[in-house]
């Protein structure tokens, strides 16, 4: 009997070797040096590694295909734009490993999915086309043409194209979501949920309502010169590592940073610079001026006990808000002052739990200082009230005058290497009218203007058998959503999944009634097509659009582009009734660009000005104080404070990544900066939450969900004493994907709400 696609879709319940320390108090340094040195001599060959370590983030090399921080304008370090999480990116992905027929012929399907999601990603990168018939037990090779024939004749087979999902990761670059987008259209859907769904989402939704633009507003230069910048709901040293050179600039002229987190993340605390020889000597800086234990969902409540108190100063002295950037600007500041009258400063700071002694050297800093940035990820857009995390910070900047001016504005780090371009190109289930009319008017067909499934709205209709087809051009689907049990079975009961993958992962082991593997070129490869080596662009977190040019040779001769791939699938599905002439586009991607500036705003001249070294800024209202809302000016916006309740038992569990991890790609067993070793099957508690419930350090327990009446469980965590929040607990990305209930998502953005998850837990002795 073959295993059901719920027990495949789970993280085996296995333990490793758990040992803890206590956590470093600086980050980066030597020690993130050598371990970025480790993984490169343990995965590639030497000649790779070298041509890599010199050409990352380098002016006309290629874009690093791990975090979406932007490169300096200007200078760049001689020794590579590089950090060690980029490197551990690089080296999974140019592993000098692949895996094909031979492999998939030894293995089976359930016995992949009984390895752990380490086992899996390290087993190396995917060097061939694959199939998996209906009923099979083994993967087996196919040819191009025949997996494009294939996906042709499921997507013709459908009542309607709206039963079809296309999903896209933020690696793929413009070119290709642009022409994945395009096709999509012409195909006859907008389904084109994104990862960004579950991620950015409640930003974008925040920020375009009160500022006219999803995207931040401030650039690098502007970090350089901020008075204060806060940094909420993010661990950059992990996530974000050259983020810290750019706080450590910051702090050198004067500014000062706000941290606001329920744990002490080592890099907002110390950050030594590792390309910085003296300060590797010397200790590092000290990063956050404040640091904010902020209980989890406690950020509403904190920045309204922040706004309560400035209201009052200026209502007694005056000269605390830019009166002429409200009178001017903004709008709806009646309203909101007067919603704000009618909340109680104690309470707000209670429910923040955020002790009055921090509380005031924070509002000491707001208040003394008009160049405000705000930066901020995951911890404040996967909660229920994302967007109003979102809305009340913009609030406050909006009070002080802090935005569209030098060193100052909104700063969401974004995640994917091009999660913003794709976004910027089309990859949107909703994307606004205006650019539906552009495709129209270029193409000659009419896009559909329904809009599309999101992330969550996709597993739903694909559980209730609205949607038959999946199509995911890159990422980890089943690993990456909420609620994967639920989630397993939408996807089995598809009768076709299909990945776009450079490497193997969880979803191509949950699949379909057939499933089709495509291995693609990673961004290091060089692209061989007609014209000769392409270019690709790619736009980072500040609205920079930049080339990027593969370097090392492809890892087989099977692979091909995503853009090769979209080209295909789009002739053989399309064939004599499209309007474009898909097969030209894949032999120069000059082309693709060309229709890119004809079609998206910001892109005339693309081909011209991608060939300036540093690449070029797309226009950005905010950032001119030029608000394209429905009011035409800054909008303030009512928020409430946030409505749940724990039970005495219950806990708020944030669900996090480790420091060697990106995303459902696990590097290896360390969180190193939280003094983690060897285990990922952790829940981080307060000591006393583990006195009231008796549990001990390293003691194995089980967790439990339970949301609208749905129980939902995950077995086998060992708990750890941690410095974090009373009632708040945090484990790992996707182990406990299982906890998030699919209905639990954000407001407008429909983000899930995985920072914010109620559980108890159990010890496993009692069960
Ligand atoms: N090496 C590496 N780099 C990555 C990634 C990776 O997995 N590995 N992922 C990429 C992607 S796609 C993304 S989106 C980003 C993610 O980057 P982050 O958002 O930094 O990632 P998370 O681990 O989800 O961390 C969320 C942080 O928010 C805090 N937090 C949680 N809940 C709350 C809350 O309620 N309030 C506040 N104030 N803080 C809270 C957590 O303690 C944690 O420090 O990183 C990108 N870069
Ligand atoms: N509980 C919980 N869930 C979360 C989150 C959380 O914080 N907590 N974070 C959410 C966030 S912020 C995000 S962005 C999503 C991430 O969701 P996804 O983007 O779907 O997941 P990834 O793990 O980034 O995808 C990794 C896979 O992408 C493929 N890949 C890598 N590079 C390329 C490439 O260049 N081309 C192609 N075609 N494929 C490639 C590889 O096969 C690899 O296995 O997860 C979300 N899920
Ligand atoms: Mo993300």
């Amino acid at each position: 009997m073959s295993s059901s696609p719920q027990d495949k879709a789970k993280t085996p319940e296995i333990f490793s070797n758990l040992k803890t320390k206590i956590p470093p108090k600086n980050s980066v340094g030597i020690p993130a040096i050598k371990v970025a040195l480790g993984q490169v001599s343990k995965y590639m060959n030497a000649g790779d590694a070298l041509k890599i370590s010199l050409k990352l983030n380098q002016k006309g090399g290629f874009d690093c295909p791990g975090c979406a921080w932007p490169d300096p304008d200007d200078e760049r370090s001689s020794i590579g734009e590089y950090c060690e999480n980029g490197i551990k990116a690089m080296a999974e992905e140019a592993q000098n490993k692949t895996i094909g027929a031979e492999f998939f012929a030894k293995h089976a399907v359930d016995e992949l999915a009984r390895w752990s999601d380490f086992e899996i990603g390290k087993s190396g990168r995917l060097s061939e086309p694959l199939f998996l018939p209906k009923g099979a037990t083994h993967y087996q090779p196919i040819s191009w043409d025949n997996a494009f024939k294939k996906v042709g004749t499921h997507l013709n087979a459908l009542d309607n194209p709206d039963e079809a999902v296309f999903y896209t990761s933020g690696r793929t670059t413009n070119e290709a979501a642009f022409l994945y987008q395009l096709f999509v259209r012409e195909f006859g859907t907008s389904n084109l949920p994104d990862c960004s769904n579950m991620c950015h989402e409640a930003s974008g939704s925040a920020l375009t309502e009160t500022l006219g633009i999803g995207k931040g507003s401030v650039t690098l230069d502007d970090l350089y010169k901020a008075e204060v910048v806060m940094v909420i709901g993010q661990n950059p040293a992990t996530n974000h590592p050259r983020m810290l050179t750019a706080l450590e600039k910051c702090k050198k002229n004067g500014g000062k940073i706000i941290a606001i987190n329920p744990l002490p993340e080592v890099g907002l605390v110390k950050f030594t610079n590792p390309q910085n020889p003296l300060k590797i000597i010397t200790g590092g800086t000290k990063m956050a001026d404040v640091f904010v234990p902020i209980t989890i969902n406690g950020d509403v409540a904190f920045v309204k006990a922040l706004l309560i108190k400035l209201l009052e100063k200026e209502a007694r002295d005056g000269g605390v808000f830019d009166t002429d950037f409200i009178a001017e600007f903004t709008h709806g500041y009646e309203g909101f002052v007067s919603d704000l009258k009618t909340y109680n400063f104690d309470d707000c700071l209670k429910l923040s739990g955020v002790s009055k002694a921090v509380f005031d050297d924070v509002f000491n800093l707001i208040l003394n200082n008009n160049k405000i940035i705000i930066c901020w990820a995951m911890g404040l857009t996967q909660h229920q009230n994302a967007v109003d995390n979102i809305r009340e910070l913009v609030n406050l900047l909006l009070l002080k005058g802090s935005i569209g001016k030098e060193g100052a504005g909104t700063c969401p780090v974004r995640g994917h290497s091009n999660v913003q371009g794709d976004r910027t190109v089309g990859i949107w289930e909703s994307a606004p009218q205006a650019f539906l009319d552009k495709i129209e008017a270029k193409y000659g067909f009419k896009p559909s203007v329904k809009h599309g499934y999101s992330v969550i709205d996709a597993i739903k209709a694909m559980y209730e058998k609205k949607a038959q087809v999946f199509f995911g051009m890159g990422g980890n689907f089943i690993s990456a959503v909420p609620d994967t049990q639920y989630a397993a079975q939408a996807l089995a009961n598809c009768k076709l999944t299909v990945h776009v993958s450079t490497k193997m992962n969880r979803s191509h082991l949950v699949t379909g009634k057939e499933a089709l593997i495509l291995p693609c070129l990673g961004r290091a490869e060089k692209d061989y097509q007609k014209s000769g080596v392409q270019v690709q662009s790619v736009e980072n977190s500040m609205g920079i659009v930049s080339s990027t040019k593969g370097i090392l040779e492809p890892c087989s001769d099977a692979l091909i582009s995503e853009v090769a791939v979209v080209c295909g699938i789009a002739h053989a599905t399309l064939q004599n009734r499209t309007k474009v002439n898909w097969l030209q586009y894949k032999d120069d991607y000059a082309l693709v660009r060309n229709d890119i500036a004809e079609v998206v705003e910001g892109f005339t001249d693309f081909n011209t000005k991608l060939k300036q070294p540093s690449g070029f800024y797309l226009p950005n209202g905010a950032r001119v104080r030029q608000f394209k809302t429905d009011t035409g000016k800054a909008n303030f916006s009512v928020n409430k404070l946030p409505e749940w309740k724990l039970k005495d038992d219950e806990l708020i569990m944030m669900t996090i990544r480790s420091h060697d991890q990106f995303n459902t790609t696990i590097y290896g067993l360390n969180d190193r900066y939280r003094g983690i070793y060897n285990e990922r099957r952790i829940i981080f508690m307060n000591r006393e939450d583990m006195v009231t419930r008796g549990l001990k350090e390293q003691q194995v327990v089980h967790l439990k969900s339970e949301f609208n009446g749905v129980v939902r469980e995950a077995h086998h965590f060992k708990v750890v004493g941690y410095e974090i929040p009373k009632n708040c607990c945090a484990t790992y990305f996707p182990e406990t994907n299982v906890l998030v209930p699919l209905d639990s998502f954000a407001h407008t953005a429909k983000t899930p709400a995985s920072k914010s998850v109620i559980i108890t837990v159990t010890a496993h002795e009692s069960v």
